[in-house]
């Protein structure tokens, strides 16, 4: 559990205690019994989740899926059933409803978009399965329609890349020039793209020197974060910072502009923030290619399986569990490196 900190819950011995629950029932009550009866059993023990994750769309998201799988497997007691919506809300919803059908005992989502839930999350209510929102936020009516949210605080982390631009231009005496700023966001409309937008604006309209020349969307994603780039460029001549909202668009930012004659880096053309904090970004932190990059862990799914086993030995649980994070710069990376495994 000491992976990167969880700050508003449990403890070692409560994840100890979950396993011991989990594991100990089925599989030693049915040896008596026939082998197909114990496989039966065995799996009637289980807990049934269905899991409708938002994609495949980052290096952030294959490991968020990874680390629920690897939480959530028949040995520490459950039965996993997996739904990737390749990043569109109608297959989220149709994953849900065959979940209600199927009459899961949880509920695990990521929502792509904050919008337009009410409807699925009403029909879950009355079929009594209780919903676990992860990573991502809904905005709905009515929060009971979902028990609890574990995930990152999206708008500290989008201040954290506006304070480290306000502290960076204060020591390098850059505090009275115009600043021109380009900001490539994530999917419109997601949990992320709106928090690290408003975390960042709330610093950045302090100043009127700072200047927002134009966000657009790369959908968290390399391919598009590259080409949103190369519009951008032809655009505009003189860009002093990227905020690109997740690294897989930052890799494909970093090839236009250096594609486009143009240098990344603190002595270079335009400085990069950036946010995820996977391992590739950090090398390029390292290289200095990256100016900061602001911590988002992936590694819910640990969490994921405390929290459930809270609910199953009926514990309250808390709305909302937020997983700390850190922020990197050339000046603390390295210390990192080696044990980042993603
Ligand atoms: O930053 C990005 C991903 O929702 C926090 O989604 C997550 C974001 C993450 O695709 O890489």
């Amino acid at each position: 559990m000491s992976k990167n900190g969880w700050y508003r819950l449990g403890t070692a011995a409560l994840l100890v205690s979950l396993l011991a629950f989990t594991c100990g029932c089925g599989i030693f009550s049915s040896v008596a019994v026939g082998e197909a009866d114990a496989y039966e059993e065995e799996n009637a023990n289980l807990v049934v989740v269905g899991f409708s994750q938002v994609g495949s769309e980052s290096v952030w998201r294959t490991t968020n899926t990874v680390s629920v799988q690897e939480a959530l497997t028949k040995e520490n007691g459950y039965f996993l059933i997996f739904s990737n919506a390749r990043q569109k809300q109608e297959n989220q919803i149709k994953a849900l409803r065959s979940f209600i059908s199927q009459r899961v005992d949880y509920i695990v989502f990521s929502p792509v978009t904050e919008s337009g839930w009410d409807t699925v999350l009403e029909e879950a209510r009355e079929a009594g399965i209780p919903v676990i929102l992860l990573d991502r936020m809904v905005n709905v009516e009515d929060a009971s329609l979902y028990t609890t949210w574990i995930g990152s605080d999206v708008e500290e982390e989008g201040r954290k890349a506006g304070r480290w631009l306000e502290q960076y231009l204060k020591i390098t005496n850059r505090q009275k020039e115009e600043i021109n700023i380009v900001v490539l966001q994530g999917t419109l409309g997601s949990t992320p793209q709106r928090g690290r937008s408003s975390g960042f604006m709330e610093i950045a309209n302090k100043y009127i020197n700072w200047h927002i020349l134009d966000q657009r969307s790369g959908e968290f994603t390399t391919a598009k974060g590259k080409e949103v780039m190369e519009q951008i460029l032809e655009r505009y001549e003189d860009i002093d910072v990227v905020v690109s909202q997740n690294d897989d668009m930052t890799f494909g930012a970093i090839e236009a502009i250096e594609e486009s004659g143009r240098s990344v880096g603190r002595g270079g053309d335009i400085l990069i923030l950036s946010f995820d904090a996977v391992r590739d970004a950090l090398r390029l932190v390292e290289e200095g290619k990256i100016a900061v990059d602001v911590e988002c862990n992936p590694e819910q799914g640990e969490y994921l399986a405390e929290v459930i086993g809270m609910l199953e030995r009926g514990e309250k649980v808390e709305k909302a569990y937020v997983v700390e994070e850190k922020v990197f710069t050339k000046e603390n990376v390295s210390g990192y490196m080696n044990s980042r495994t993603y």
